[in-house]
């Protein structure tokens, strides 16, 4: 799908409106400072940035009442519908797509823009503590970085329409049978009930732990991509992660992935030379001590860096 020698598509998305703590918007930022771009660069990558990053911090709109539970929805709204244009840029120019959130609501964006130029085959690969597949119907906390699969897999219970927040997002963009979770550990009853309704793939960390990680992302993408031949889109959250490893995130779950798993399965993942995108997000570098932050940070580079192959021999 890629020429080799490629570019890298990056897109930053400084956004926190998916979820209630400030803070998570300046991962980007952050992972800049670490050095991202001169690493990226480091590898042989030739860099497209998407222009314009602070727009999303300015975007939100004057007034924005809660949908039924959703808050922020038009804000929320806007800016993925923005994160799509631009993802959908860099995927129809032949570019690796990488995006570096911000909350994970931004994912409605990103794969709205693989999957518009990918369309069907596009396989998807949910690395998450959480599953973030909750309608407008089955949310709790009216969050909707928990919701961003709903939406693109077209399962609520009404879909949007024409100028409503979601309106623009093609409802089934991303097909059921070709997502596929690794790492859950805390999915809501009703994403639970969702999952079986649905009949969606997951590996949760139960499964890592009775096969290993080599053996689950080899499952995971015999489920998706049995082939090796379709295009594939990682979204990667890095909460996924074991707190230990990634503390500066806004909702932490212990019993997580731990450092080797998550650069497994992005380097498993590389290996396949099957993928077009890549979304790391939910690094918050306002929680926790400087040290934490350092290490979130590094941790989130690290991911990006393995995810273009940097550990391939
Ligand atoms: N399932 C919970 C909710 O919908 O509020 C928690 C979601 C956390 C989502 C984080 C980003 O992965
Ligand atoms: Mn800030
Ligand atoms: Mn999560
Ligand atoms: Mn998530």
């Amino acid at each position: 799908f890629l020429k080799s020698g490629s570019t890298v598509g990056l897109t930053c998305v400084p956004f926190s409106g998916g979820q209630p703590k400030g803070g998570v918007d300046d991962g980007p930022i952050e992972m800049i400072r670490f050095g991202i771009l001169d690493q990226i660069e480091g590898m042989g990558y030739a860099i497209e940035l998407s222009p314009g990053m602070d727009k999303y911090r300015t975007m939100r709109p004057a007034s924005d009442p809660p949908l039924g539970r959703l808050k922020n929805p038009m804000y929320v709204s806007m800016a993925a519908q923005r994160v799509a244009e631009q993802v959908r840029e860099h995927c129809a120019a032949g570019r690796m797509a990488v995006t570096l959130g911000g909350d994970h609501s931004i994912a409605m964006g990103t794969l709205v823009g693989s999957s518009d130029v990918y369309g069907d085959d596009l396989c998807v690969v949910w690395v998450d503590a959480h599953a973030d597949i909750n309608t407008p119907e089955t949310t709790d906390s009216g969050n909707l970085h928990g919701c961003p699969l709903a939406y693109v897999l077209g399962i609520c219970a009404e879909t949007p329409q024409g100028d409503a927040p979601f309106g623009w997002i093609k409802p089934g963009c991303v097909r059921k049978d070709r997502l596929v979770y690794i790492g859950l550990r805390d999915v809501d009853s009703g994403e639970k009930m969702l999952l079986r309704k649905h009949n969606i793939k997951a590996f949760s960390m139960h499964d890592v732990d009775k096969h290993g990680i080599g053996r689950v992302v080899e499952m995971a993408l015999d489920h998706v991509n049995p082939d090796r031949s379709l295009p594939v889109h990682m979204s990667f959250d890095v909460d996924a992660l074991d707190p230990s490893v990634a503390p500066a995130t806004g909702t932490p779950v212990r019993g997580g992935l731990t450092f080797r798993e998550g650069h497994y399965i992005c380097e498993a993942v590389a290996e396949t030379g099957c993928l077009v995108a890549v979304d790391l997000v939910e690094v918050n570098p306002a929680l926790g001590d400087p040290e934490s932050l350092r290490q979130t940070v590094a941790v989130g580079c690290s991911l990006v860096r393995c995810s273009l192959g940097e550990s391939l021999l």
